[in-house]
């Protein structure tokens, strides 16, 4: 359902037309800018995903909330005022928006506010790096994202690079499976682990064609199922770290945080910072190569579910 009028929300004109024309679109979160990756890094790669995204046919609304706004679509100086204040900027989920709303205050949207957005304009696919998921340890912190349940319940199909190793991957799995969320891998057989092509899960469905994830999008809301699709993209081979050496820094990071006692909300920005220190930046750059590969395949999937009508 379109709600381009919803009086919250502020979307770009070139998104807004998009929107009145059934052009594809993707959307991006903002957390990944503001607590996913250093400055001024984090600004170069969410300018370079918007290219991506136009490159492979689709218009990107990146998006965040600004002084209680609802942004769908920001323009380069808002971009660069996420990234710039970074840590300062409230990591917002689900539960922040009608605060960030009600005190006009500015967050960064997680996957699973960002999907929130994204629906209200009637975007039905979004890009990004990795989501949330049950953390090490979950079955006793209850750390369990909010990524997770939107997932089950917002309408707008999700491209990411897998479970990252910072999670435990076969809890998280086992999570979308109780909540009804298809976990689908391109051109693979496994569910990726974000900085590493495997993990050794297989996914509940394989596919091969931005097409063929069109028109499983297309089935599932034709019939009314509401809730997302997870689509899982490998990171190209070129850029992937070998499984055993990234999972040995991340063993290290989780043992550093638990001996700081950080929780909660801080703990992914605290680990992906962590991880990257001490890979020595190499990381970040998968990381980033990882963004631009999911951005590139969601937009392929978004030109596809266009013409699906
Ligand atoms: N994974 C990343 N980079 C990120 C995040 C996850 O590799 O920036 C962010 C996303 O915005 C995701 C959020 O929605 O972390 C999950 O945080 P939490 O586990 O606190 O729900
Ligand atoms: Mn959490």
């Amino acid at each position: 359902m379109n709600n381009f009028n919803n009086q919250y929300l502020d979307i770009l004109p070139e998104v807004k037309e998009a929107l009145e024309n059934n052009q594809p679109l993707v959307a991006l979160e903002s957390t990944i800018i503001s607590h996913g990756m250093p400055y001024p890094r984090n600004v170069e790669t969410a300018v370079e995903v918007e290219r991506m995204v136009r490159e492979n046919g689709a218009i990107p609304a990146t998006i965040a909330i600004l002084g209680g706004r609802l942004k769908v679509g920001l323009k380069p100086k808002e971009i660069d005022h996420l990234g710039k204040s970074g840590l300062a900027v409230t990591k917002a989920s689900r539960r922040d928006i009608p605060f960030m709303v009600s005190r006009k205050a500015d967050g960064a949207t997680t996957v699973a506010a960002t999907m929130i957005i994204a629906a209200m304009a009637g975007i039905k696919l979004f890009a990004t790096g990795g989501i949330g998921g049950v953390h090490r340890g979950g079955e006793d912190s209850m750390d369990v994202s909010a990524d997770l349940d939107e997932l089950s319940r917002t309408n707008v199909a999700v491209v990411c690079a897998g479970i990252k190793s910072i999670l435990d991957i076969g809890r998280t799995l086992e999570y979308l499976e109780t909540v009804g969320v298809p976990v689908v891998s391109y051109q693979a057989d496994e569910v990726p682990a974000f900085y590493a092509r495997s993990s050794g899960f297989k996914s509940d469905y394989r596919i091969d064609t931005p097409i063929e994830a069109a028109k499983a999008l297309h089935s599932k809301y034709a019939l009314g199922i509401d809730g997302s699709i997870l689509f899982t993209n490998p990171v190209p081979e070129e850029y992937a770290l070998a499984p055993d050496d990234i999972n040995k820094t991340i063993s290290e990071a989780i043992e550093e945080m638990d001996k700081r006692g950080i929780k909660g909300k801080d703990t992914t920005p605290f680990l992906l910072a962590r991880i990257a220190e001490q890979t020595g930046g190499e990381s970040l750059d998968t990381n980033i190569k990882l963004v631009l590969n999911n951005a590139k395949l969601a937009a392929e999937i978004a030109a596809e579910y266009c013409k699906l009508g």
